[in-house]
């Protein structure tokens, strides 16, 4: 199954990315599959050159620290495959203006400041073009994505429309459990790495204390009944999702143990701790070995190039151009 999906090195990744995205990631992984540390995309926002220098090895070492095996997958950076950034300008010359300025993220992260960047308004055009370089046919993706994914699926209809048959129209695959993990502190918006409070995110590589802490503090509500409802009990709901899918198990399952909301978000915090122990500790390693990360980061960006290389001639051909 030829799979892509990607991550932005915009902060560390939190439990949103890693339930809703990096773990279904690792669970389909195959010869045929594309991991990416979508650099290009972390530009939208304003970030100090060495701090993504920095963010962007990390994520690597993140994904292979979560289980991504580069023996098994191709796992790249995108700036490293110059095809990305040259489909993404074939793409803007698709895309309209009009739909681009329907893109719920982009009025989000619009709205913090004045003067934002053009890469802002049109970066869903080279997340789409990331895609379809690979003939991707899944993406595995959290349910905020799914906006992006249907502009992806209409660009590629366009283009084979008004060029003839060139790319193949992919589908997104959102998790069934924790595919919108919300801010602990204000549980009616999603965990984000670059919009939350400094307590509404728990980062993979959050220490122990620092999870607990976390955990004890999640905003719940005052009446005290262990059930989900996202309407009215958005909070404890959250947590519910991310017990479960931590745990494999359903919602229900997991509100039907509790009376308490204290037994709940300590046995939580614990099952949180030990399943990201591991990724901690090798996350930690993989970080020490910064030359075997960069061995491996080329061959992957090779891999990757061999495949994208012939889409990019192909749609290049098809619109005169070469
Ligand atoms: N809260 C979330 N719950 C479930 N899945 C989520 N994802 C992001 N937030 C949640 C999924 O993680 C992947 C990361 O994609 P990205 O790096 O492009 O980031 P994003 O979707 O724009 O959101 P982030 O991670 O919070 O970053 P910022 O703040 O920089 O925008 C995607 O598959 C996404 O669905």
């Amino acid at each position: 199954m030829r799979i892509f999906s990607g991550m932005q090195p915009s902060g560390d990744l939190h439990l949103g990315n890693y339930l809703g995205a990096l773990r279904q990631w690792v669970a389909s992984q195959n010869p045929d599959a594309f991991y990416c540390v979508v650099d290009l995309h972390a530009l939208t926002l304003p970030i100090e050159p060495a701090t993504l220098a920095r963010q962007r090895t990390e994520l690597f070492a993140t994904f292979l620290a979560s289980g991504l095996d580069p023996e098994v997958s191709t796992i790249f950076f995108q700036s490293d495959v110059a095809y990305h950034a040259q489909l993404n300008w074939l793409l803007e010359c698709v895309a309209s203006f009009g739909e681009l300025g329907r893109m719920t993220a982009f009025k989000e992260k619009a709205e913090r400041g004045e003067g934002y960047r053009v890469g802002l308004f049109t970066y869903p055009v080279l997340m789409a073009g990331d895609i379809l370089l690979y003939e991707t046919e899944e993406v595995p993706v959290g349910d905020d994505q799914r906006q992006h994914l249907e502009l992806c699926r209409d660009l590629a209809q366009r283009f084979n429309h008004r060029y003839g048959e060139t790319f193949r129209v992919p589908r997104a695959v959102v998790p069934p459990v924790a595919a919108r993990v919300m801010d602990l502190q204000e549980p009616t918006r999603k965990m984000s790495k670059s919009l939350s409070s400094p307590l509404g995110s728990i980062f993979i590589v959050d220490p122990p204390e620092a999870i607990a802490r976390k955990v004890a503090r999640a905003v719940t509500d005052t009446d005290g009944e262990v059930r989900p409802d996202w309407e009215h009990k958005p909070g404890l709901t959250n947590l519910l999702e991310i017990f479960a899918s931590f745990e494999g198990s359903s919602v229900e399952a997991v509100a039907e143990r509790y009376t308490r909301y204290g037994d709940l978000k300590r046995d939580l915090s614990e099952l949180v701790v030990s399943s990201l122990a591991p990724i901690r500790e090798r996350y930690a390693e993989l970080l020490a070995a910064p030359e075997h990360l960069a061995d491996l980061a080329a061959r992957g960006a090779a891999a990757a190039s061999e495949v994208a290389g012939p889409v990019y001639e192909r749609a290049a051909r098809a619109m005169g151009l070469g």
